[in-house]
Order: C-alpha cells, then sequence, then structure tokens
C-alpha cells in the first residue's frame, strides 16, 4: 500500500529531473533576444508537497488572492516561513531519499507577454532557470514541461511550441524538502525559492547550441592556440588577433597570456547562422607538472577565499553589484583566488573573475556531510541509484562554466566521504575537460584527483607535507598540496596566518590555501541587528557558526581581512636602517604597476617623505633600494615606513590605493622616566601622591587631577571569542572552556596591605578565583614626581597554573571619554597573532570607533604595541609597550551578549591596558594558539604613567 500521491512522486526520486535540456555553455548576452521573467511573482505557500493540485497552473486560474514575491528571492527571506541553520546536520530524518511530510512548497506564477519584436514563427525558445532550491516543477500555460534537481545548477526547457505572443502563465512549484536535499547538506543556511534569475531565451533556426572556448597558452613560443568547438558550426573572430575561422578549426597566433595577476581578455564574437554571442577569451594553459600546479608553465600560489553566496537581506539571491563588491575587494585585499564553496556561483560571478582576474576553483553543488553522523552509511555518492544525480551535477557545473579562463580547477564537491559516485564524476570531468584539475578534498588518497587537499591542517601537519613527509599513497606524494580551507573566520581571528604564509612560501609542494570564509552569512534583523542560527526558533540548529567570514554580513572588512591582505601581500618590503629590500611575491606580474613611497617617522610623526626608485623587478625578483640620509633629529623614535601603491587607476582600484608596506625601525624608543620625587602624604582618609588621590583604607585609586577613577585592579579576564571557545568537536584543549571552569572571569581581589614608606605607596593582594588554590599575587606600587603618577604592578603566580591567561594587565573605569589618540600599532585591531597589519604610528579614533563590531559580541579591539594614548582626560605611557583597549561597557557585559543588540553603553569607558594578550588561534575549526603566542602565568612587571592633561 502507498500513502504517496503519484503526482508529488518526483520529490522523493533520486533521478535529477526530466525535461530539461542538455546542459550548455552559459554566456551573459547575444544579438537574440531575451525576455528577463525576474520581478514581482504570485506566490502561495503550503506545508505539504501534495496540498494543493495542479489546478493553479491552467491559464485563467485566479490567483488574485496570493501572495506577492521577489524573483529571484527566497521565500523564507520575503515573510513566508523562516530561514533554518544547519552546519552539517540535516534539518530532517536521514532516510533517504525520503523527506518529511511537513515539506514547505511554494507555488509560483508569472504572467508575461513577448515584445512585440519578438517572432515566435522563427526558431524556438529556451526557458532557463539560473538556480531554484531545491525541486522545481515546471508548466507553461498549463503544459507540464518536466521537474528538476540541483538547486545551484542551471536547468533549461523548450518552449517554443507553447508560447504565445501575449497571455503566457509560467507556473513553477518549488519544494524546498527533495531527494536533491541530501545532495545539498551544505554548511549555510536552507533557504527555499526562485533565488536566481528565470529568462526566456529566443532561439531563432541556427542559433548556438553549446559550445567550448579551448584557449591555451604556449609560455615557450609567446602564442595562444584557439579552437572553438560548437555544436552548430559557424566562424570565429578574434579582430584584435585577426583571427577569422571555422568552428572546430585551430589558430595559433603571438598573445598575451591570461593569468589571475594579468588578465589579458580578447574580445571575440562567435557567429552561427542565427545568432552571435560575445566572447571573452583568455589565453592560458593549467597542467600538473613536475608535482605542481602550473599555469603557462610557472607554479602558482594561491592566497584564496572560499566564497559562499551571501547577502544580509537577499541571502544567496545575488546581484550583479553584489558580486562585482566581493570582486573588488577581493582584488583590493590581495587575495587571489576563489574555492566557490559550495556550489557553483551565480554564472556572472564568474565573468567578473575572467575581468578582474582570480583563479577559480569551481565546486561543484554536493554535500552529504550529515552522514557522517551514521558512519556514512547510505551515502548517496557510494550508492549507483545516485550516480546519474552525481553525474548531471557535475556536467551542468562543467558545461556551463567551462568557457571561463579563470576557472583553473574543477571541485566534484565538499564534504560528502567517499564513494563510486565521486569517482564517476571525476571520471567524466578528466574526459570532458583535460584541460583542468580536478580537486575533490575527501579524496585522501588522492585516487580520482590531481591535488592534494586538505583543510584545517595545523602549521606543523602542513611544513611536514611541504616537507614530503607526511607518506600517504604513491599517488599523493607526487601531488602538490593545498589547504581548501585554513583560517577559519569566525568572530575575532584568524589567529596565525602569518606562521601559516611563511611555510607555504618555503616549500614548492604547497601551493596555498583558502581561507574559511569569505563573508558572515548574518540575517539583517530588527531584533538583534543580525541573527544567527537559531534566532528563528529552529529546533536544530548550530549558532552563529555560519558567521565565519572575513567581512561582515554588510561586507564592511573585519580586521581578519586586513590581516589577511598583509600576510599575503604581493610585494615584501623589509630591510636595515639604510636600505630596504624589495621583493616581487607574485608568480607573473612586474612591479611596472606600482609606484614605491619612503617616509620617516619622529615618534609616530612623519617628518619627511618623497618617492622610492625600484626597479621594475620580474616575479619573484628582489632587489636593494637606496633610501635617503634619514632627517637630523633630535631624539626620538624614528622609523621608515615604506608603501607600495597602484601607480594608476586600474580595474579595480584607484591611483595610490596601498597594496603592500613595510616598516624599518631606526632608533628605538626610550622608556618614559618618571622621579620619585613626590611623597605620598597621608589624612583625610586618603592618600595623596602628586596628582594622585587614593582611598587609604584599601589602597584603590580614586583620581588622577581632575580626572575620577574607577575599579583600577589587574584584569586577567576576556570575554572569549569563538576561537578561545574552540568548536565543540575539538579534542584538544580548549581554553575558553577551561578558564570559565578554573573561574578566570570570577577573580576574587584580597588585599593584604597598604603601605606607605618612602616615596612610594604599595598595595599587595592576592588575586585567585574560589574553590582553586591556585592565584597571582600582585603588587601595586605607586610614585609620582609631582606631577606625574607612575604605577609598577608586579604579578607572581603561586600554585598549579594548567591553563594559560586570556589577559594579563589593569582595568579602570573612567566618567567620560571619547575621543582617543594613541602611538602604537593601529590603526585597527590586534592580538600576538594577528598583528602583522598593525602599522606603527599616531591614531585617533571615537571610544566606538575601537570596537570591531562581531556577530556575537566577544573580545575584539585591541590595539598593539601602545606607546602611550590619550582619552578622558588622561595620558598614559606604557613601560614596555602595552595593548590598550577601551569600551562603553563591561568585559564581563560583553561576555553575555549573543547579539550587538544585546550591548548598551554605560556612562563608564572601561579602558584595559594589558601586558599581555593570549593570542587568538583558529579552533572555532582549526588548530589552536601556536606555542609563541600563548600568555603563561609566569612573574611579571610592567609600568604605567599617567598624566592629567585635561
Ligand atoms: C568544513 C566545511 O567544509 C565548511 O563548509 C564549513 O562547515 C567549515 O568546516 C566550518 O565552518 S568541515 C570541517 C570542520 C570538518
Amino acid at each position: 500500500m502507498s500513502f504517496r500521491t503519484s503526482a508529488t512522486d518526483y520529490v522523493e526520486d533520486v533521478s535529477p529531473g526530466s525535461g530539461a535540456l542538455p546542459p550548455r555553455a552559459w554566456y551573459p548576452r547575444s544579438d537574440t533576444a531575451s525576455l528577463s521573467l525576474n520581478g514581482s511573482w504570485r506566490f502561495r505557500l503550503s506545508a505539504t508537497a501534495d496540498a494543493e493540485d495542479d489546478a493553479f497552473a491552467e491559464p485563467g486560474y485566479d490567483a488574485g488572492g496570493w501572495a506577492e514575491v521577489s524573483v529571484p528571492g527566497h521565500w523564507v527571506l520575503q515573510g513566508h516561513g523562516a530561514p533554518v541553520y544547519t552546519n552539517h546536520l540535516y534539518p530532517f530524518p536521514v532516510d533517504p531519499p525520503r523527506v518529511p511530510t511537513e515539506n514547505p512548497t511554494g507555488d509560483h506564477l508569472r504572467f508575461f507577454d513577448l515584445p512585440a519584436d519578438w517572432d515566435v514563427t522563427d526558431g524556438g525558445a529556451v526557458l532557463r532557470f539560473d538556480g531554484v532550491e531545491s525541486c522545481a516543477r515546471v508548466w507553461l500555460n498549463g503544459t507540464d514541461i518536466g521537474e528538476f534537481k540541483g538547486s545551484r545548477l542551471p536547468h533549461e526547457f523548450a518552449v517554443g511550441h507553447l508560447l504565445q505572443p501575449a497571455g503566457n502563465v509560467l507556473a513553477v512549484r518549488v519544494h524546498q524538502w527533495s531527494a536533491g536535499s541530501y545532495l545539498e547538506d551544505q554548511d549555510q543556511w536552507w533557504l527555499p525559492g526562485i533565488f536566481r534569475d528565470v529568462t526566456l531565451l529566443h532561439r531563432p533556426a541556427d542559433s548556438v547550441l553549446d559550445f567550448f572556448v579551448h584557449a591555451s597558452y604556449d609560455h615557450a613560443g609567446g602564442t595562444g592556440t584557439l579552437r572553438v568547438d560548437s555544436d552548430v558550426a559557424g566562424r570565429v573572430t578574434v579582430p584584435d588577433l585577426g583571427i577569422d575561422v571555422a568552428t572546430g578549426e585551430s589558430v595559433t597566433v603571438p598573445v598575451e597570456p591570461w593569468t589571475a595577476e594579468t588578465p589579458r581578455l580578447y574580445d571575440g564574437l562567435l557567429a552561427t547562422g542565427g545568432e552571435r554571442v560575445p566572447l571573452r577569451i583568455g589565453f592560458r594553459t593549467v597542467e600538473l607538472a613536475d608535482g605542481l600546479i602550473k599555469v603557462n608553465g610557472k607554479a602558482v600560489l594561491f592566497k584564496g577565499v572560499n566564497r559562499h553566496e551571501w547577502h544580509p537581506r537577499l541571502g544567496r539571491a545575488l546581484d550583479l553589484a553584489t558580486m562585482r563588491e566581493d570582486v573588488l575587494l577581493m582584488k583590493r585585499h590581495n587575495v587571489n583566488a576563489v574555492r566557490t564553496s559550495h556550489y557553483p556561483p551565480h554564472p556572472a560571478f564568474l565573468d567578473l573573475c575572467d575581468e578582474y582576474g582570480l583563479w577559480v576553483i569551481d565546486e561543484c553543488d554536493l554535500e552529504t556531510h550529515g552522514f557522517t553522523e551514521q558512519a556514512w552509511r547510505d551515502n548517496p555518492v557510494d550508492d549507483d541509484r545516485w550516480t546519474p544525480a552525481l553525474l548531471d551535477r557535475a556536467a551542468r557545473m562543467v558545461e556551463r562554466d567551462k568557457n571561463h579562463p579563470s576557472v583553473v580547477i574543477w571541485s566534484l564537491g565538499n564534504e560528502a566521504g567517499t564513494g563510486r559516485g565521486l569517482t564517476a564524476m571525476a571520471e567524466w570531468i578528466h574526459g570532458r575537460d583535460a584541460s583542468r584539475l580536478v580537486h575533490y578534498e575527501g579524496d585522501i588518497d588522492c585516487r580520482d584527483t590531481d591535488v592534494y587537499s586538505r583543510m584545517y591542517a595545523d602549521h606543523a601537519e602542513v611544513e611536514r607535507i611541504g616537507r614530503a613527509l607526511d607518506g600517504g599513497t604513491h599517488r599523493r606524494r607526487e601531488l602538490p598540496f593545498i589547504l581548501c580551507e585554513y583560517g577559519h573566520a569566525m568572530g575575532n581571528g584568524p589567529g596565525g596566518l602569518a606562521d601559516y604564509q611563511r611555510i607555504f612560501e618555503s616549500h614548492d609542494r604547497l601551493q596555498g590555501g583558502f581561507i574559511w570564509e569569505w563573508i558572515d552569512h548574518g540575517i539583517e534583523d530588527e531584533r538583534y541587528g543580525y541573527a544567527y542560527g537559531g534566532d528563528f526558533g529552529e529546533e536544530l540548529h548550530d549558532g552563529n557558526f555560519v558567521c565565519d567570514g572575513l567581512v561582515f554580513p554588510d561586507r564592511r572588512p573585519s580586521p581578519g581581512l586586513l590581516e589577511y591582505k598583509k600576510v599575503i601581500e604581493p610585494v615584501r618590503i623589509d630591510g636595515d636602517g639604510t636600505t630596504v629590500r624589495i621583493t616581487n611575491r607574485q608568480d607573473f606580474a612586474d612591479l611596472s604597476a606600482l609606484a614605491f613611497e619612503w617616509s620617516y617617522q619622529v615618534d609616530g610623526e612623519t617628518v619627511a617623505s618623497g618617492s622610492l626608485a625600484v626597479p621594475d623587478l620580474a616575479a619573484g625578483e628582489s632587489a636593494e633600494a637606496k633610501l635617503p640620509e634619514p632627517p637630523a633629529t633630535d631624539g626620538g623614535e624614528t622609523r621608515w615606513t615604506v608603501r607600495a601603491l597602484l601607480a594608476a587607476d586600474t580595474s579595480w582600484g584607484p591611483a595610490g590605493h596601498v597594496v603592500a608596506w613595510g616598516q624599518i625601525p631606526v632608533s628605538a624608543r626610550q622608556s618614559p622616566s618618571v622621579a620619585a620625587t613626590a611623597a605620598p602624604v597621608s589624612g583625610d582618609g586618603r592618600i595623596t601622591l602628586g596628582p594622585g588621590v587614593f582611598d587609604a583604607r584599601n589602597g584603590a585609586l580614586l583620581s588622577i587631577g581632575s580626572v575620577a577613577v574607577t575599579g583600577l585592579r589587574l584584569d586577567v579576564w576576556r570575554a572569549t571569542t569563538d576561537n578561545d571557545d574552540g568548536a565543540a568537536w575539538q579534542s584538544d584543549l580548549r581554553y575558553g572552556e577551561l578558564w570559565r571552569k578554573f573561574g578566570l572571569h570570577r577573580m576574587r581581589h584580597r588585599l593584604d596591605a597598604v603601605q606607605v614608606a618612602g616615596d612610594a605607596l604599595t598595595v599587595r593582594t592576592r588575586v585567585a578565583p574560589a574553590a582553586w588554590e591556585f592565584g597571582l599575587a600582585t603588587d601595586y606600587r605607586w610614585t609620582s614626581d609631582g606631577d606625574r603618577l607612575r604605577l609598577t604592578v608586579s604579578v607572581t603566580p603561586d600554585g598549579d597554573w594548567t591553563v594559560p591567561l586570556p589577559r594579563l594587565g589593569i582595568r579602570f573605569g573612567l566618567p567620560a571619554a571619547d575621543r582617543v589618540r594613541w602611538f602604537g600599532g593601529g590603526p585597527g585591531e590586534a592580538y600576538p597573532d594577528t598583528r602583522a597589519a598593525a602599522l606603527v604610528g599616531r591614531w585617533e579614533s571615537t571610544v566606538d570607533g575601537l570596537q570591531t563590531p562581531y556577530v556575537r559580541p566577544q573580545e575584539n579591539g585591541a590595539r598593539a604595541d601602545v606607546r602611550w594614548a590619550e582619552l578622558g582626560g588622561l595620558r598614559i605611557d606604557g613601560d614596555p609597550e602595552f595593548w590598550f583597549t577601551a569600551r562603553r561597557w563591561t568585559t564581563e557585559q560583553l561576555d553575555a551578549a549573543a547579539h550587538r543588540s544585546d550591548l548598551t553603553p554605560g556612562d563608564t569607558v572601561w579602558v584595559n591596558l594589558d601586558h599581555g594578550q593570549h593570542g587568538i588561534g583558529s579552533q572555532s575549526c582549526g588548530p589552536g594558539v601556536l606555542p609563541p603566542y600563548q600568555l603563561h602565568a609566569e612573574p611579571a612587571e610592567f609600568t604605567f604613567v599617567f598624566a592629567d592633561i585635561g
């Protein structure tokens, strides 16, 4: 007995669908007519797949009472139902290919007329869907034309015979869940809907079907060979190259090659009897040679990111402007590669990668990660019944995207275990396109792939792989290595990027990596600012794990992106006090696009600057340039700053855009000195020492001159970051958890003595958490020269400290402070292992401007190497330099907040001056903090000098 209605059987059918045309190359325009069917569509939501019959598809159906949604779009982001976020767990029982009865189903209706000049008698027409999640059935003018799955892949239907000049009715029934959902278990929001363009294409007689542009480059001869294979014969012309050949015919001419650094495209045309299709041709050859990924004969180093499609209001329904913004942001931050995690992007994105220059790993829409929970039993990729669906997905990706020079590697998918279906995909792809390599991280032995790829391997292991000490199968040992994911950019971080980069650059086999990931998938939300998993009442969810990008949901760069930009800069600038060494770290381009400038700083102020002559170095070369005679100065801390800038406007950045920089110290800083000439004076329950006034009973500082100070004391706590907390599955020590276990967030301060002796006021304390026997003996020693107040903090750990400290320093409150000036690292935040981008100089900000608005609030905003800072009428000089943080809420409030909207500024500005900060690491999904950046409980002494400058 069957309980299922046959009308919806296709939903749970493992097949890719029926009725669609074979996949073919996608191109944005030609001279044939097309009609965009984007816009407002009529919409009706049902709770199950078969709640409604198909009467709505009939011409004349009255949808007057229906709602409206925008196409492209996701209905759950337009007030119908709600989004669901899970990382890898299927949000439905795992019983492939069955899906729940509760299966939100959106019926969509679009009425359209053809433009007057569209001749329905000339040839046919094709209806194209660029992306529908997850399964759709389509009717045109009441005729069922087919159904399909494969959410982020195009599907075309021949509809010429059904079209009318006017009054056409397009009906699309979209099911949130289908057999296809089992293949689409990517770490992202589940967002049903017609989320990419819907287009009607006129197909006149003899118009183009599929075509394959083969454009290779012979780096030895400097020539390009072009051959365009086309299902419909025609001619191919490339005016700039004098090419005019028949389709299928090869021609070899001298060309400039395409690379991500030099994205030379030639405009061409494919003309058949019925259509003229513009081509943008890039000549380049990708090969595996000498165990390396080579393009045009040279090994490339990927400085990549994993890009999901995301917009905080539109979800994965991205417009062209947003795609372009992504590409421009990447180029401006020195990113040279994109993995289209974990599905083929909107096809227009790849046009932008061709145009601006980015290496692309194009990844198929395939992930079955949830099967890991059952030891991969019943995994569709190892079950022949699913193989046609897998091959269909591979073909739809390859055929759609094969004409992009930017695409250098095909990826079978992500986190799908292993199985025969994947092997079949790889075999098919290798057979169809021998001009590119095949990637799949899950193929640990590289049986089917051309690249050894891993995710989140720690530094030591990557180093071993670089040294070829990792073993593995014979095949794997011959292959180059990439980290397809690393540097988990969740919240504050990732830390340790510079350390990875050093390793990549030390071993040829290591060809770089791709940060996880480009953008936080926060959803704009009135309640929270940005919502994340769980904010929509999901029964299962993975919280803010969906916010792990280098840019915030609004695409503002996070400090992680600025750090990455610095770490991967294409030019290295270093040197000693008199010469500067410039290294061109690019793989292809010389330095002719860049101009160099020097400047000279005394105590952070620029006193002289000029341009620096740098030879036009070829890729990989380095040279020394002579710095001018340094300006005469009267002491002070001095340094050179050398910058590489765009010499002229480019397609992605204006002249003057800073690409790379380096600082070269000349003379070191003098420590602030304060003679202890004033003596403490007691009276009236107060102790006065120079400008400082203290409470005589407990030694608490009350004011410095006119500035009231509250709560000054040792502080070791920080609002744990996502990387401190670590991922639940990490077997390593996770300090966020241990810190709380050991009570570092609830340290008690026991007063042992307030001593006035000679020129000093000394307050002796012991700082320790309830329940534990370890602590920090902490002495505060105050002296003054009458004008300034000097504090030396001495910390001596006792007992058995088994965890590092989150931070070590003092904190205090100031009644009012808005503007902040400092001399030290800036302009943005930095931590011990995320400090590459901190430029030493003079900086200014508001207190609010110091905050980094992580979607889930957490420790943020420290400025590194601060010599002095001024705020709220105080000047603070540090000995040694310190980490400076100021915010209008306490660390405890920051720690308790789940969303930005939980943080409301109070009247007090809380200031942290830290002698040490624990590093950040990448343990939210990856290795923790490397040993040099850990802050161990050890004896420490540090000094601050305070002056009232109000
Ligand atoms: C890896 C996934 O490939 C990626 O989609 C994302 O979920 C990332 O982790 C974490 O944000 S899977 C890896 C943790 C086993």
